[in-house]
Parts: structure tokens; C-alpha cells; sequence
């Protein structure tokens, strides 16, 4: 590959800002071109023509789902090593109060797609068994891969989708070049017929339950563990990439039940009672995966340049009732997946970017999953198609020792008529017919004590910011239901209703 050409860097309030225009002109190209004008016996006078090298980074964006916030080494893990995960961390920044908009998965992920809270497009709750006409991010958002679509990225999206099932808010049409991985929010990690010669233990899905594989508009046979085959079509993801810049979004199912693994990351934790045996190797997989996308970017000299995020999509899944299976750990957060609690909506996050951001750092602002959107869109000077004004922020400023300040003033969160919200050190949240909590996290990190009637004027202050926000949110735009053994649709509760879920007051 040669590049010939110059790179515009100008300030931009004595910031990072960098202008690269071009195309890197490739030897092939240079050799057809040669070969045409001596075949033509044209006089050519060979010049190189003025281009620019593409100094923008690739943005790749790890996604794990239902993480444990203790679960990962760099989060303090005694017994589920994630050298690869943790490498992150070690060559950029981690957070240590990094937030969801959503304890469950696919609010989540359409808050973190879009850059917005994801109930100002209805988008409150996951979708039902069914492709429901509604379920889905709407065409009046635009999505983080739209942008960079347009400013000239290739890109990329392996994994689970979750945000629309009906053809028309599938990846391929939500701005991604290049689909594998499966739609909607569960899936088996194993074909049922390969489970037994794989060595899977745990708990594959009822039958008929388990998701179709795509290739872009195509199903594929996949026999490969998931998180393996993700890993894989993540590295030829890289290893075909060209002369533009690419974003590689890869929002794993792992660690999302069933919880299932082969013997190959079973056998990496003897010592481990089962189920945490089984959800440590599939985080094992998944921080696999993780130094297979690290060493391809190092293998094409991409290391450097390019931005990774890691984070979950809500907090882990452990404990009573909702996912029992799933032994998380979410320690010193109380609450989980599913709950207002720190440990439903806290989540690990990890941003690394060798040739900007200082390593080490350890960053204790409030940041939130809505900030990956501008963030990368900043990195990559792009512009975002919405028309819409984004409730993230770019954290290219805290991550370059630029800004100290907290990115976010408030935090707010609903889901259908329970709401929370974050403003400094407090926390308050407020569930339907039960009392109002107030917590101050600094003090309290497992929110442990409700100060609610200790603190009347925090408390009002609080639901008064809360009202403001919630005043011109739509109603959600669909409820999420089941069907019954006879036919009879039925709402699928949360645990964020069971009164055990409440932590002691
Ligand atoms: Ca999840």
C-alpha cells in the first residue's frame, strides 16, 4: 500500500481535531494502471496524484451482555482472568461509573445505537417472541452505523442484533455493510445436533427456540460454539479491510443465558461450582474473542489507530427469580440485571485508543453507554445524519486529559412507569406503588440506605427533574407480551416488580 499525500491537521479550540480526505492508493490499483498505459502506448507521464492519507481511526465497539460489573480482571475479578478484556484498560482508560439506559437488553442497545435516550422514540422494552410490526429502532432515528456509513466507513456488525426483527430495521438496513450473528435477543450457542460432540454443557433453549444465523440477507449453517463464530467472522471482518476505515460493532449474546460452553473453556476452571464454571468460560470465550479482534488489528499495524470500547448492555443477570441460573457477580453494586439498582444499570467500560489516549487512566465520572455514539463520531470527524439533538456526550475530551469536568450533569432512566435518575452523588428511584428511594452513592455504593425521608428537598428536587425529562416522552411503543399455553398474549413482568428485589431500607 502507498500513500502519497498530506494530512490536514488544524485546531480546533486547541483541540484534537484532525481533516484526512482520501484514498491510500493500492499497489494493484498502481499496477493496473501502469499495465493500461504501456498497452495503450500512450505517453503517460506518471504522477502521482495529490491524495490524502485517511488518518481516521477504526472504531471497533465490544459489546458483552449481562457482564457481571465484578466479572472481568480489570474490575477486580480474583477468579475469571480476561487478560485480553483487561489489556484495554491497561492501553486507554476505564471507567468505574459508566451507565445503561436500560437494565435489560435491547432499550439498551437502541439508546446506545442511537446516541439517545431510547424511550423519545417509545423504544421502552424488548420485543416479544414475535416480530412485532412496531418492535424496532424507527426510521426517523439514524444509528451510530448510518453516520459513519456515510463519512465514508465500511462497516461492520457481528453478533446479536436485538433492535428490530422485520425486514426493513435489520442491520443491512440500519446503515451496517456486513451482517453475521442472529436477530433477536436469545439465542442457543450451539447447534443442538453438535452440543454432544462439542462437549457443551449447560442449558441449551427448549427446542424450535434457537435463532436463525444470517450471513447479510442469508441464513447460514453455523456449526461453530457462537462466541467462537463471532470471533472469527469479527478477525475476516478486519483482514478484509481496504483503504477506508472501518467500524466493527460486535455485540456478543455472551454472557446472556442459556448458559453454555465447551469443554475447551470448561477446562480452564477446575476449581469452579457449576454454574459459575459454565459463565466464567463463556466469559473466557468471549475475552478470546477479544485478543483474536486485538492481535488481527496488531497483525495489519491497526492497533494504533484504532478506537475500542468495551461494555456491557446491562448489568449481570444473577440471583433471584429473573435469571437464577446466571451466577454474576455485581459486587459492591446491589441489585442486578433487570433493576434500577447500580447493579442493573452499572456496567464495566473500557475505552482504549493508543495513538490519542494516555494509557491507565482509571476515570470515576458518570458516563453512560449514549456517549459511544458521539464519541466515535467525534474520533472520526463525521457528522450525525439525525436531525434529532443526542443526549451522549463526546468523552474525547476527558479521555485526553482535556476536560475533567462530568460529561453528564443528570442520568435518567424508565422503563413503563418506573423511573431513576442520577444527579451527583445521589441516586433516586422511584418504582409504581412503592416508596421513593433516595440513595447517596458516594457513601452507599450498594444502596443500602434509603435517605428519602432524611433528604424531603433532594427528593423533590430530583422528581422535579425527572417530570421535566419524562414531560415530552412519548408512551412506550409496544409492551412486551408472551403467549400463554392457550394462545393468550400476556405481559412479561421484570423483577424489577418483585418486591424482593428491593434492597433493605
Ligand atoms: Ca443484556
Amino acid at each position: 500500500m502507498i500513500a502519497w499525500g498530506l494530512t490536514v491537521v488544524c485546531g480546533f479550540n486547541g483541540k484534537h481535531l484532525q481533516l484526512g480526505f482520501s484514498k491510500a492508493v493500492s499497489m494493484k490499483r498502481l499496477h493496473r494502471f501502469i499495465l493500461t498505459a504501456v498497452a495503450s502506448l500512450t505517453a503517460v507521464s506518471l504522477r502521482p496524484q495529490m491524495v490524502i492519507a485517511d488518518q481516521r481511526p477504526n472504531i471497533v465497539v465490544v459489546l458483552a451482555d449481562d457482564l457481571g460489573y465484578a466479572d472481568l480482571g480489570a474490575q477486580g475479578s480474583g477468579d475469571i482472568p480476561t487478560p485480553h478484556i483487561d489489556s484495554i484498560a491497561r492501553a486507554g482508560a476505564r471507567f468505574t461509573q459508566a451507565y445503561v439506559t436500560c437494565p435489560i437488553c435491547a432499550p439498551s442497545r437502541a439508546g446506545l445505537l442511537t446516541g439517545r435516550y431510547q424511550q423519545r422514540f417509545g423504544f421502552d422494552d424488548n420485543g416479544g417472541p414475535d416480530p412485532e410490526a412496531n418492535f424496532g429502532i424507527p426510521m426517523s432515528e439514524k444509528t451510530i452505523a448510518e453516520s459513519l456509513k456515510a463519512a465514508g466507513y465500511r462497516t461492520g456488525i457481528v453478533g446479536k442484533w436485538d433492535v428490530g426483527i422485520r425486514e426493513g430495521r435489520r442491520p443491512n438496513d440500519r446503515g451496517f455493510d456486513e451482517f453475521f450473528g442472529f436477530l433477536p435477543g436469545v439465542n442457543d450457542y450451539i447447534r443442538r445436533d453438535k452440543g454432544e460432540t462439542a462437549g457443551l454443557l449447560g442449558r441449551p433453549l427448549t427446542n424450535g427456540r434457537s435463532a436463525p444465523i444470517y450471513r447479510n440477507h442469508e441464513i447460514v449453517d453455523e456449526p461453530d460454539y457462537l462466541t467462537d463464530a463471532f470471533a472469527r467472522e469479527a478477525v475476516r471482518f478486519i483482514q478484509q479491510s481496504d483503504d477506508r476505515p472501518f467500524f466493527l460493532f460486535l455485540p456478543f449474546n455472551a454472557v446472556h443465558n442459556p448458559m453454555s460452553a465447551p469443554k475447551a473453556y470448561l477446562e480452564r476452571f477446575p476449581n469452579l461450582q457449576k454454574d459459575r464454571r459454565i459463565y466464567a468460560a463463556m466469559i473466557s470465550a468471549v475475552d478470546d474473542a477479544v485478543g483474536q479482534i486485538m492481535q488481527s488489528l496488531s497483525d495489519r499495524a491497526l492497533d494504533r489507530n484504532t478506537l475500542v470500547i468495551f461494555l456491557s448492555d446491562n448489568g449481570g443477570a444473577s440471583g433471584q427469580g429473573y435469571a437464577a441460573s446466571s451466577p454474576a457477580r455485581n459486587d459492591p453494586l446491589g441489585g442486578r440485571k433487570g433493576t434500577f439498582w447500580e447493579g442493573g444499570i452499572r456496567v464495566p467500560m473500557l475505552i482504549s485508543w493508543p495513538a490519542k489516549i494516555a494509557a491507565g487512566q482509571t476515570l470515576s465520572q458518570p458516563v453512560s453507554s449514549l456517549d459511544v455514539l458521539p464519541t466515535s463520531l467525534a474520533a472520526a470527524q463525521a457528522r450525525h445524519l439525525s436531525q434529532h439533538a443526542l443526549d451522549g456526550k463526546d468523552l474525547l475530551p476527558l479521555l485526553l486529559g482535556e476536560n475533567a469536568a462530568a460529561p453528564h450533569e443528570t442520568l435518567y432512566w424508565r422503563y413503563h412507569r418506573h423511573f431513576a435518575i442520577r444527579e451527583s452523588n445521589w441516586k433516586l428511584i422511584a418504582l409504581e406503588n412503592r416508596a421513593v428511594q433516595l440513595f447517596d452513592l458516594d457513601s452507599d455504593i450498594g444502596e443500602t440506605k434509603n435517605l428519602a425521608q432524611a433528604h424531603p428537598e433532594i427528593v423533590r428536587h430530583l422528581r422535579a427533574r425527572l417530570d421535566q425529562w419524562a414531560a415530552d416522552l412519548p408512551k412506550p411503543a409496544w409492551v412486551r407480551r408472551t403467549v400463554d399455553a392457550e394462545g393468550r398474549a400476556q405481559y412479561v413482568p421484570l423483577p424489577i416488580y418483585e418486591p424482593e428485589s428491593a434492597p433493605t431500607p
